[in-house]
């Protein structure tokens, strides 16, 4: 059985939901109980376990999961469907996510500093620029590589509920708020938040 190790709410929810999605018995293993700087000494998640085989990256831990058991969240390999939706997904993982981290430490590093609402006010409009990237995209297609639910969907919807940890805006377009509400009422995404006691706000 996979063992997953997270932290409510992080971007081990998108592998949370994945595993769902993918009917794989998994258990949870919140960081916080276990010596984690043995797991990872950058303390993140996600991490996975698969028996000897220990897996850090969430991009690397999708790819993985969908290569061992296969999944319509990721087209055929080799295809240029397959190309577009790796492109969504290295796009949510390394562009959108960072984005975020520089929010997260901005809210830790400069805690009581003059200087957080102008770096605030900076990060955040750079997150605003990639959601209207994909705000754009989804004014073409139901979801960002098309009319079917991808993975890359998936992490930007855990990645767009991080926008109520901070004291500016990050603004999400309409066609952004209606593929988030759509994922976030995904059965599997609904087990996972319950599961980890979060609620979910950014669709509102
Ligand atoms: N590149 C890593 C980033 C992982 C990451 O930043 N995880 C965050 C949660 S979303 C974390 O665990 N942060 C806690 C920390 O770094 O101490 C990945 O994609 O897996």
């Amino acid at each position: 059985m996979y063992q997953l190790y997270y932290s409510p709410g992080a971007c081990s929810l998108a592998i949370h939901t994945l595993l769902i999605e993918l009917g794989q018995p998994f258990e949870l293993i919140n960081k916080n109980d276990v010596d984690f700087a043995a797991i990872n000494p950058l303390g993140a998640v996600p991490v996975l376990r698969d028996g000897d085989t220990l897996i850090r990256e969430g991009a690397a831990i999708v790819l993985y999961l969908v290569e061992k058991h296969g999944s319509e969240l990721l087209p055929e390999a080799g295809t240029p469907e397959r190309a577009n939706a790796l492109q969504w997904l290295m796009f949510a993982n390394a562009t959108v996510h960072p984005a975020y981290s520089k929010l997260f430490f901005i809210m830790r590093a400069l805690d009581g500093d003059a200087a957080q609402d102008k770096a605030f006010e900076a990060a955040a409009q750079a997150a605003g620029k990639l959601w209207a990237l994909v705000d754009e995209q989804l004014g073409k297609t139901r979801f960002v590589t098309g009319d079917k639910l991808g993975i890359a969907d998936i992490l930007l919807t855990v990645y767009a509920n991080w926008g109520g940890f901070f004291t500016v805006d990050i603004p999400l377009g309409a066609n952004v708020r209606r593929m988030l509400s759509d994922v976030s009422a995904l059965p599997s995404f609904q087990k996972a938040l319950t599961t980890e006691g979060v609620d979910y706000k950014a669709a509102a």
